[in-house]
């Protein structure tokens, strides 16, 4: 193609997901031309992917959609409290439909590399189909556990039945009915999965490496008259998430746990157990963030009620986690979870007492035996915040490679910017909050912030921004000292610091854990004080 066919734009998009239907719609909404690269084959990112069987939100629907538009509130009838999968996705496409997005998003096609120009001043991407556009902002919208990965074992590539990632399930489905299944991992993808196919499957072996410390999801039908009240509410709603340290509904108890009686105390874990969600988490004493005691006192609760519902003694000790506090890992939000481990076709292998050796053409090997098997599924997370980055090649300046930047682990001023990436913005990048949040709010937060820059640029006939190293280094430096007196910042075996990540950022904090209001106060500040940190051309 010669350089005068590639067409331009005035910002190229990569992801047609939550953040990047949101961006298209903004830059349209300012006259300006935009194009969404989007790899799978319909819009929806991970509510696209991500199809396996009993596939949830663990945020309550109505704090989990675009607040931008009463149109499009007033417009969508959710059915559940926590909506399914196919639930989202087709909320995603009722917003694409209504905003008219469509035709500024190519599906099916996967950016491959993002190289930026000095002289033009504009980025060039290229798919992996080999055709190529041009834009002058880039707006990263990849999502931040996008970039799926199989476990390190020998021989995953030799199994005979069916393989499967989680995030990668297929449209069609499959059928489990009579098969040996098993599955490895107990995050919240699995969680998830395990105690919706129990049911259906001959017989579960259950690969688990880390018990965790599951909250209760409680979710519900929704009826007419509460869907009508959270439409009427939605300001107050959205208003209150914004307040909360990850933008969920639940409000912190802002006494100290630790000055009040335990039989009080666990008079609000019941509370907040039965209200479901991550209440236990998010609506707990404020110092179940920072107090061993209380923190431990949540894990002896939720203990009892594990020891309470698995009927197998020796399986409710294995299901208890003993080598982490509540709250230092993401809980996963279950639904008879436990119960799934009573139901007499399930077993559960500890994988660090009795390690996975390789996997066969028939199934895993452990220290101990083979587990043979017709269908493995893999719900082994992903290169957690930087994977869907770097798996494109993306060069700024002077041909840097962002993966040979962030070799000895990410450096972001604000999440947002890179230094030598001129106009590139990610919205779920590392060192962001929206990494730590009921994200369509953080989203929202973010993509507001790169337009209100863009304005900011265009007001003051300027068409570049990017971050000083200075002010990134300082960054960087905050999001590492964030996680400092809290007990998450103990715990370093978690994707918060990508332990599972097949690159080198395992061991960096890759998150900013000051909380979504400080952030929001960081982004005014910036705005208002004009950019600095930042340089303007
Ligand atoms: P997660 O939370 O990263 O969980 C991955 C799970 O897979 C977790 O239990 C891991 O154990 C396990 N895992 C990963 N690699 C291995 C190997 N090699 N062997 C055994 N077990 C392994 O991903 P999810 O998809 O569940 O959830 C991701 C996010 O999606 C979640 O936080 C929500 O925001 C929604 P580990 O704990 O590392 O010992």
């Amino acid at each position: 193609m010669a350089q005068t066919d590639i067409p331009q734009y005035d910002a190229i998009i990569i992801g047609g997901g939550v953040s990047g239907l949101y961006s298209l719609y903004r830059l349209r909404e300012r006259g300006m031309t935009a194009r969404v690269f989007e790899a799978g084959d319909a819009i929806g990112g991970t509510w696209y992917w991500n199809r396996y069987p009993g596939a949830r939100l663990d945020s309550e629907s109505w704090s989990y959609q675009y607040s931008f538009s009463k149109e499009l509130i007033d417009g969508w009838n959710w059915t559940e409290h926590f909506a399914g999968q196919p639930e989202i996705e087709r909320y995603l496409n009722y917003v694409c439909d209504e905003l008219k997005l469509r035709d500024g998003i190519e599906l099916g096609t996967r950016v491959k590399s993002c190289i930026y120009d000095e002289a033009s001043k504009l980025w060039t991407i290229t798919t992996e189909a080999g055709r190529r556009a041009r834009g002058r902002y880039v707006i990263a919208a990849t999502g931040f556990l996008s970039a799926h990965q199989f476990p390190e074992y020998p021989g995953v590539e030799d199994f005979e039945g069916l393989s499967l990632h989680t995030a990668r399930w297929p449209k069609e489905g499959v059928d489990l009915k009579g098969k040996r299944v098993g599955i490895i991992g107990t995050g919240p993808t699995a969680v998830q999965i395990i105690q919706t196919i129990v049911y259906e499957v001959e017989h579960l072996t259950v690969f688990q490496r880390t018990p965790n410390w599951c909250t209760a999801l409680r979710n519900k039908p929704m009826d007419e008259a509460t869907r009508a009240g959270f439409k009427r509410d939605a300001p107050q709603i959205f208003e209150q998430c914004n307040e909360t340290l990850a933008a969920f509904i639940h409000k912190a108890d802002p006494r100290d746990g630790v000055d009040v009686p335990k039989a009080e105390r666990w008079k609000l874990y019941e509370e907040l157990h039965a209200r479901g969600g991550f209440a236990l988490w998010f609506a707990n004493y404020h110092d179940v963030f920072t107090s061993q005691e209380i923190a431990d006192d949540v894990g002896e609760f939720l203990a009892m009620k594990i020891r309470e519902r698995v009927k197998d003694p020796v399986m409710a000790e294995k299901l208890i986690p003993k080598d982490h506090t509540f709250g230092t890992k993401r809980p996963p939000g279950e639904t008879n979870y436990y119960e799934a481990y009573n139901n007499g076709n399930i077993d559960l292998v500890e994988v660090k007492k009795t390690p996975i050796e390789r996997i066969t053409p028939r199934g895993v090997r452990t220290s101990e035996r083979d587990y043979e098997l017709d269908i493995l599924i893999y719900a082994t997370g992903f290169r957690s915040l930087t994977g869907e980055l770097l798996r494109i090649d993306i060069r700024g300046r002077d041909g840097l490679s962002l993966a040979g930047k962030w070799a000895d682990g990410p450096r972001t001023n604000l999440g947002v910017q890179f230094a030598g990436f001129p106009n590139l913005f990610a919205i779920l990048g590392p060192h962001n909050p929206a990494t730590f949040c009921n994200l369509p709010r953080c989203i929202e937060n973010n993509v507001d912030w790169v337009m209100h820059c863009i304005d900011f640029l265009k007001a003051n006939g300027q068409t570049s921004i990017e971050t000083t190293v200075d002010a990134e280094n300082a960054w960087t430096q905050v999001c590492n000292e964030s996680a400092k007196g809290l007990l998450i910042g103990e715990m370093k075996d978690s994707w918060f610091y990508g332990n599972n990540n097949q690159g080198g950022e395992r061991g960096h904090f890759l998150l900013y854990a000051g909380g979504v209001p400080a952030y929001r106060r960081i982004f005014r500040e910036v705005e208002t004080q004009g950019y600095p940190g930042f340089v303007r051309s």
